[in-house]
């Protein structure tokens, strides 16, 4: 994947960087064509939220060795898909690849949640902790339509500021900012039209197993 090394790197804040048009649109179109495997080896899911059994609007899947899923019984990590039982497919290289180049983070990456929009659907202001080492951060992709992302501070009621994440835009979330909420308040449309109908994608790299004693 031709991601672009050179990439401009915005700091937003301590642990927060943006990278505005990270993949190049070639290396959007490979990527996209990768995540269309994965997603016919293990197909999209609706996850639902504990105790209520609401179900997410955004559909999901994950490739590496642990998958992120939820339903009545919590949030958590494991290794198989919670439909099918089958084992979550590899990740591709090009994703290891991007976790080489913007974790800053000497291992990798157990799990890549592939977060599926259409249209009309949004995702709630929530921090990712289900991981065990917070001393990685999440490394975030964005393929399709740009959204509206909400990012705030480690309280819930912080205040919260807006970015347009577009195709092809990475982000990563670490050190003093791992657990900041964030969200998706929707989608821009006529945006974009790598995935037809107006969709977006977002993949999110994350380092799932507690850090060793020496801290990596
Ligand atoms: C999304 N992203 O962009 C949702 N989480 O669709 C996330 O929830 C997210 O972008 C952790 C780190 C970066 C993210
Ligand atoms: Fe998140």
């Amino acid at each position: 994947m031709s991601a672009r090394a050179t990439a401009t790197r915005l700091q937003l804040g301590p642990g927060l960087t943006y990278l505005p048009g990270y993949l190049a649109p070639g290396a959007q179109t490979a990527l996209l064509d990768e995540i269309r495997e994965i997603i016919r080896a293990a197909p999209l899911f609706t996850p639902r939220m504990p105790r209520t059994d609401q179900p997410f609007s955004v559909r999901m899947t994950n490739c590496g060795p642990l998958g992120w899923v939820s339903d009545m019984s919590g949030y958590r990590y494991q290794a198989t898909h919670p439909d099918t039982g089958e084992p979550w497919p590899a990740m591709p290289d090009s994703l290891l690849q991007a976790w080489r180049d913007l974790a800053g983070y000497p291992r990798p990456p157990q799990a890549c949640l592939i977060n599926t929009y259409a249209p009309g659907t949004r995702m709630g202001l929530h921090q990712d902790r289900d991981e065990q080492d917070l001393g990685a951060p999440v490394v975030s992709l964005s393929l399709g339509a740009t959204a509206i992302f909400r990012v705030g501070g480690l309280n819930r009621r912080d205040p919260t500021r807006s970015l347009r994440l577009g195709s092809g835009d990475a982000f990563v979330f670490g050190g003093a900012a791992r657990l900041v909420f964030h969200g998706i308040d929707r989608l821009v449309a006529g945006s974009s039209d790598l995935i037809e109908g107006g969709g977006r994608i977002n993949l999110t790299l994350r380092r799932v197993d507690p850090a060793p004693p020496d801290g990596v």
